[in-house]
């Protein structure tokens, strides 16, 4: 019979698919205070079905027109070399997309991801600025493209100065173990605070060049679109700052005294604050507690206490980091064809019985 298209299994529970290879992590799903997600509940993107690589046939090439000498590095060579570990998160630029259509009417081009299309790993790598050291990079050299080893070969460049960034790293450890296939295994890039899209998965090659390379990843996907914006279109880069409640859409509880939680993230740092509004976003009169760890380019579990009656009510958080950034009012919210980052306040229904 035809074999699934991802490798981990996606138990409703866990899971809300979108699709044959897509799912985001239910988020009521999670530990609260528990900032890093479990392998098994992390939330795949992928464009095609996942590839099925072994360590031992697999090589990273180093290549290209601003590269001094070309290398090849085996899977052993890559985890003897020094690493370095952090634990950032991961975002797709899409996450929040199906808000545009309910709270604004605006219907994008896209899968409906709510909230789970993110989440926080310990990874373990090599820095890019030293796998591109090996290789020498020649005078003009401006633009490094980690290329897939998956179907179409799906690539994305990444400006040379963010490459070279100490926490942009091939990555090859998640969580304490090996990358998990459905992740990019045996190797992928880890670009902390940009969208998802720029960490690449099963990486084979780094190609560097003087000219910035024209892929459907910064073309036609993962740029900005519509009325809003010039042509060509800005290519995303940097995620925005967001929050979310961390219950089922719409939520059940008992009316009484209940404890809401939720996460807050920042591709700026960390969370400063957590502020909740119980009238749909107009006032924000309460503030959350923040529990577990707060790790810059991570995030934050958060916690409010409530005393609720019976009826509906709904919890908008909205996120504050460590350099005053907050997430805009929904009334300021751009709209772009394909659903990008969406980062207004998203008001999360609960009914109390
Ligand atoms: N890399 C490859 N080779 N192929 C892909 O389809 N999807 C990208 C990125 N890297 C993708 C990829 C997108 S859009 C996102 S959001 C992240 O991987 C998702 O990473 P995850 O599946 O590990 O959560
Ligand atoms: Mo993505």
């Amino acid at each position: 019979g035809a074999r699934s298209e991802l490798v981990k299994p996606l138990p409703d529970a866990l899971f809300i698919r979108h699709g044959a290879h897509n799912a985001e992590t239910r988020l009521e799903s999670l530990s609260p205070g528990q900032l890093v997600t479990p392998n098994d509940r992390f939330y795949v993107r992928n464009h095609g079905p996942t590839p099925r690589l072994s360590a031992a046939g697999w090589r990273l090439e180093i290549h290209g027109d601003a590269v001094a000498r070309p290398v090849s590095l085996t899977y052993d060579e890559l985890v003897t070399l020094p690493s370095r570990t952090i634990t950032r998160y991961l975002e797709c630029a899409g996450n929040g997309r199906a808000f545009f259509a309910e709270l604004l009417g605006f219907a994008a081009d896209g899968d409906p991801w709510r909230d789970g299309a993110y989440g926080v790993a310990t990874w373990t790598g090599v820095p890019l600025a030293r796998l591109l050291g090996l290789a020498g990079l020649r005078d003009g050299a401006a633009w490094v493209m980690p290329v897939g080893l998956d179907g179409d070969g799906y690539a994305r460049p990444l400006p040379l100065a963010k490459a070279m960034m100490e926490d942009t790293i091939l990555a090859y450890r998640m969580n304490g173990g090996p990358l998990p296939m459905d992740h990019g295994f045996p190797a992928r890039v880890v670009v902390p605070g940009w969208i998802g899209a720029a960490s690449v998965k099963w990486v084979g090659a780094l190609e560097v060049s003087t000219r910035e390379p024209m892929v459907p990843a910064n073309t036609e996907d993962y740029v900005l679109l519509g009325a809003d914006y010039p042509r060509p279109p800005p290519v995303l880069t940097t995620q925005v700052i967001r929050s979310a409640v961390c219950m089922p859409w719409p939520g059940l509880l008992p009316a009484g005294r209940r404890t809401i939680y939720g996460l807050a993230w920042s591709p700026f740092g960390a969370i400063a604050r957590v502020e909740v509004s119980l009238d749909g976003g107009h006032n924000f009169t309460r503030v959350a507690r923040l529990i577990g760890d707060d790790l810059p380019v991570a995030g934050t579990w958060w916690q409010l206490e409530l005393e609720a009656p019976p009826g509906e009510l709904s919890i908008t958080p909205r996120a504050v980091d460590e350099h005053g950034h907050t997430q805009p009012p929904l009334s300021q919210q751009r709209l772009n064809d394909k659903g990008y980052l969406f980062a207004a306040p998203v008001p999360h229904p609960i009914r109390f019985v």
